[in-house]
């Protein structure tokens, strides 16, 4: 009863649940950041009911790190029993300067542990563009798989990546920058779902983004290896 009542109040929030799969479009102006809080202390947060890929959408702004944190039921808890493996998000800079500041995805296991986090390593600086991303993981890995993989631990006491997984507490998108300066970068479509593995070779073609206009599918999006695929593969995946 309580997990019902839980959906209720989720659906209501604005996001949905599909089978193995929970997503943020942001496209319900009544439910605004849909249960999104803001991703550090210092950032700014403004829903846009538009200018999304497609629909509404939100920003994140500010100096130093800013960002979109959820701690909501759906998105949180043991990713194992849930069967998530892949988080994919949109995004796109209304104002970034510096490119070597890149947003990362960061699961906690709680406000006493230090989170894994994951950079999004071929975001680039390249404005009025959704950028799409995807992040597999394995929730069985051990440490030393996940940081082969690219996930890293900020400093601090640390629980092992599959106690994280296990008992995610908050899933997060950041992004770092100096505290001179200011940056804006819109967030959509945060999906976590089950999705098959990456092709273990690497990937090297360039893929135009689907739903872009021809002006827009001219940027490429690059595919790490054993990271990233073309959105339209994933979803040929996911049923
Ligand atoms: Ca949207």
């Amino acid at each position: 009863m309580k997990w019902l009542i839980g959906l209720f109040i989720f659906l209501a929030s604005g996001s949905s649940v599909m089978g193995q799969e929970v997503v943020s479009g942001w496209d319900d102006p009544a439910a605004g950041l849909a249960g999104w809080e803001k991703g550090s202390s210092i950032t700014f947060t403004e829903y846009h009911d538009s200018g999304g890929n497609p629909g509404g959408h939100v920003r994140a702004y500010g100096n130093l790190t800013t960002g979109l944190l959820n701690k909501q039921p759906e998105f949180t808890g043991n990713y194992i029993e849930k069967n998530y493996n892949n988080i994919s998000l949109d995004i796109m800079v209304n104002l970034q300067q510096l490119p070597n500041f890149k947003p990362a995805i960061t699961l906690r296991y709680s406000p006493s542990f230090a989170g894994w986090n994951y950079e999004l390593a071929d975001f680039t600086i390249n404005a009025g563009v959704w950028q799409h991303f995807e992040v597999y993981f394995d929730p069985a890995w051990s440490d030393a798989e996940a940081q082969a993989h690219g996930w890293s631990l900020s400093p601090g006491p640390t629980k092992s990546f599959q106690e994280t997984l296990a008992h995610v507490w908050a899933v997060s998108v950041t992004s770092p920058y100096p505290q001179i300066t200011s940056k804006n970068l819109g967030y959509d479509n945060f999906k976590l779902s089950h999705a098959a593995p990456p092709p273990a070779a690497p990937a090297t073609e360039s893929q135009g983004q689907e739903g872009e206009s021809t002006e827009e599918a001219e940027q490429p999006v690059k595919t790490i290896p054993g990271v990233r695929r073309p959105m339209r593969l994933l979803k040929d995946r996911i049923k």
